[in-house]
């Protein structure tokens, strides 16, 4: 590649991290062990099997409850300088609250955690990737705000716990799935779709929850440990169909990212002006006298500005946008509010999940982007990675891991964008929440039909194994 100022160096900073990822409800199984409660993906799936593409579950999964051990060691096989996985509340607590800490619970992942250490891979612990105990749900689960304190509250029981060996958090999974994909469009657990206001009544309760979270941190836990926390965004980035869709792109881009950014990294706090202005004809059209989004107080500006030690970002695909023909039909693949029709580009090859194009360049656009919106911040990508079918021979994933990552290189030595680490989704086949096991997103592939759940490492794994040890973009076909 040449680049403005010769061929790209394609060495990573020498502090650069690579890791990998899972999530609970996706890999543990164990669904009901010990004094384990429900969470409202075990509800969905035993209620409701047709929401799975397969009428698959997660109660085996890749029974990591039991072979921890084993993905330690393909964690140490890669070379990973770091393992993210995510912590069950309803294994760790069994009732919502934090007046009763599972003994099992919190064992399980000490364990996890200390056998990490001792070979030497840094724990990143999300706390929360989307299995709210059930019980919860029935308190009207992040639709009421008392979910902002338990949510404080349950973060402050795992601080406690494992605070001394994680030094790297996120408190929240994908808020835009949480709540627009839940609320709005019903794929999400719990299936409830509560149109016009939920999604947004949900976005402002995760900035409450998250900030809380961060602010207990800060305040009780930083002092002690020095660890950082963050809340990890999902992004489609945004790009006009033609140049006039310019302003309908970014209108987008800020639906999608910063009704979830903007509060926490931007200096004056709260919504986006263009969303506060979308919602608010959008809702005055639908006959609603205010808007359906609901606004902040100062305090509240105040409590959530700020609140975050590094920017975390999922990353996978690209949309086109352009502005709908007047009568045209929208649904929820587009952005109805924003009178945009969505589109991908026929010439983007495809994956197993219906969502998911291919079309790298966008990761380095967003990068760009992100750091003009929030600033010259630490960017952590918490979760790149490319779906397909069975198969050993990933070749596909291989290209994809090798031309995102080149697009970070590109971002990283010509924009100047401070991307200190890459998380490859995911360490092995799981469940794929409503596509089941049919979507392979694994470095290893699972069988699913033994009863030992065998791991075996993809061509795809050997690959990214190169590149953490060489701490290069090698080439796929590079002898090494
Ligand atoms: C993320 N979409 O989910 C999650 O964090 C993971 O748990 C998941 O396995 C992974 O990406 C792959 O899907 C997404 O519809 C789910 O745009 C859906 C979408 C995006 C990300």
């Amino acid at each position: 590649i040449v680049t403005s100022c010769g061929a790209l160096d394609l060495s990573f900073p020498p502090e650069f991290k690579f890791g990998s990822a899972s999530a609970s409800y996706q890999v543990e199984g164990a669904w009901n062990v010990s004094d384990k409660a429900i969470s409202v993906w075990d509800k969905l799936v035993h209620d409701n099997p047709d929401a799975i593409s397969d009428r698959s579950n997660g109660d085996v999964a890749c029974d990591s409850y039991h072979l921890w051990q084993r993905d330690i060691e393909m964690a140490e096989e890669l070379g990973l300088h770091f393992y993210r996985f995510s912590i069950s509340w309803p294994r760790v607590l069994p009732s919502g609250y934090a007046n009763y800490i599972s003994k099992d619970g919190r064992e399980y992942y000490d364990n996890l955690i200390n056998g990490l250490l001792e070979k030497g891979i840094e724990p990143l612990v999300t706390i929360y990737h989307w299995d709210l105990p059930q019980n919860l749900q029935e308190l009207g689960g992040w639709l009421n705000p008392m979910i902002t304190d338990l949510f404080a509250d349950y973060a402050k029981v795992l601080f406690s716990l494992y605070g001394d060996r994680v030094k790297t958090w996120l408190t929240l999974n994908e808020p835009m799935a949480m709540c627009d994909g839940t609320f709005n469009t019903g794929t999400m657990a719990p299936p409830l779709v509560v149109e016009d206001v939920g999604a947004y009544i949900c976005n402002k309760n995760i900035l409450i929850a998250h900030a809380k979270a961060w602010r207990i941190y800060d305040e009780e836990f930083k002092p002690l440990y020095n660890g950082e926390v963050s809340i990890a965004n999902n992004f489609f980035w945004y790009e006009p169909l033609t140049p006039d869709d310019e302003d309908i792109a970014e209108a987008a881009r800020q639906n999608m990212g910063g009704r979830y950014s903007h509060a926490i990294y931007t200096k004056e706090g709260g919504w986006p002006p263009v969303i506060e202005k979308m919602v608010a004809e959008a809702s005055e059209k639908k006959g609603y006298n205010k808007s359906n989004l609901p606004e902040f107080t100062q305090d509240e500006i105040e409590l959530i500005r700020g609140t975050f030690d590094f920017y975390a970002v999922n990353h996978y695909t690209t949309r086109l946008i352009r502005h709908a023909e007047p009568g045209e039909e929208l649904d929820l693949n587009d952005v109805p509010d924003l009178n945009g029709k969505v589109l991908v580009n026929p010439d983007w090859p495809t994956t197993t999940s219906s969502w998911f194009s291919v079309y790298p360049e966008g990761l380095r656009r967003q990068l760009v982007w992100l750091k003009e919106q929030y600033g010259d911040i630490k960017f952590l990508i918490t979760e790149n990675g490319y779906s397909s079918g069975i198969g050993l021979e990933d070749t596909a994933r291989i290209n994809y891991y090798r031309d995102n990552l080149e697009q970070i290189l590109l971002a990283i030595k010509e924009d100047g964008v401070n991307v200190v680490g890459y998380t490859a989704w995911t360490l092995m086949d799981n469940f794929e929440w409503s596509d089941g096991y049919q979507s392979r997103f694994g470095l290893y592939e699972v069988d699913f039909d033994s009863p030992t759940r065998t791991r075996t490492p993809r061509a795809s794994a050997a690959y990214y194994k190169n590149i953490i040890k060489a701490h290069k973009l090698v080439e796929p076909n590079e002898n090494f």
